[in-house]
């Protein structure tokens, strides 16, 4: 059976590369195919780029607290482009100040992440949820179908990415925030 592709990436404007790398490192010894877009990375980005691999799953990073803006209607464009299904996971730390983690993990299954990370998660942990909403979501061998269209309109939309836009939140830290398990939306 061929491996599961993954997208992985760090959005915005964010430029923490540490994580990224551990992450691309850790999900390719666990067997996935990862496709590494790096840092600041624009939601149109990640959405093409799992276009065109017939990714199961996108893995956004965000560290540097400005998260919440820059992950806003991520759900609502792969719906737009037709990239459905497909597993969401966000994880870093995705918010600025003493936000306690239940809060944060709300916002984002609002916005339509089927789960959110702590920065202290076990990632073997997230490797065993991630096969496991894999095979939920797409069975053990049915693939999405990637249209000729969809791919057209994928490859003419990356000529013109829009860029995540830039926060006015406040400067502050979030090392307070606990729950190391991601948990699903359903
Ligand atoms: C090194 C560092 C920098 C370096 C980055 C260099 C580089 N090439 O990466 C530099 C100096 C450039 C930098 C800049 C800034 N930084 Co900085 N930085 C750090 C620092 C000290 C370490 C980050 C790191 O490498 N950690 C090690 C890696 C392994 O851990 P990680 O990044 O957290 O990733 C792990 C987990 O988060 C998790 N994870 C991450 N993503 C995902 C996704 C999923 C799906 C899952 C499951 C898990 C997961 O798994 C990863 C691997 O284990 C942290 C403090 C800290 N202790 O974390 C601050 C920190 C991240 N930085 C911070 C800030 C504010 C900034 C700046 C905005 C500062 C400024 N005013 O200029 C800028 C932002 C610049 C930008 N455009 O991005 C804040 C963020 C605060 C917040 N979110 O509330 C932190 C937390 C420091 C603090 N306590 O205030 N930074």
């Amino acid at each position: 059976m061929g491996k599961d592709t993954i997208i992985l990436g760090v959005i915005g404007l964010d430029c923490h590369s540490v994580g990224n790398k551990i992450l691309e490192l850790f999900f390719t010894s666990e067997g996935f195919k990862v496709v590494n877009l790096g840092v600041m990375v624009s939601q149109q980005e990640f959405v093409d780029a799992a276009i065109e691999t017939n990714a199961k799953a996108i893995l956004v990073s965000s560290l540097y607290g400005h998260g919440e803006i820059d992950c806003q209607g991520f759900r609502d464009l792969c719906i737009e482009k037709g990239l459905d299904p497909i597993i969401l996971y966000v994880g870093g730390n995705l918010v600025v100040g003493k936000t306690p983690f239940s809060v944060v993990e709300e916002k984002f299954k609002k916005m339509g992440f089927d789960r959110v990370f702590h920065p202290d998660v076990d990632l073997k942990q997230v490797a065993e949820l991630l096969k496991q909403d894999i095979k939920e979501k797409f069975g053990s061998s049915s693939k999405r179908q990637v249209t000729k269209d969809q791919t057209n309109q994928s490859n003419r939309n990356s000529q013109n990415k829009p860029q995540s836009q830039g926060s006015q939140i406040t400067r502050n830290n979030q090392n307070d925030m606990k729950e190391p398990n991601g948990s699903n939306t359903k």
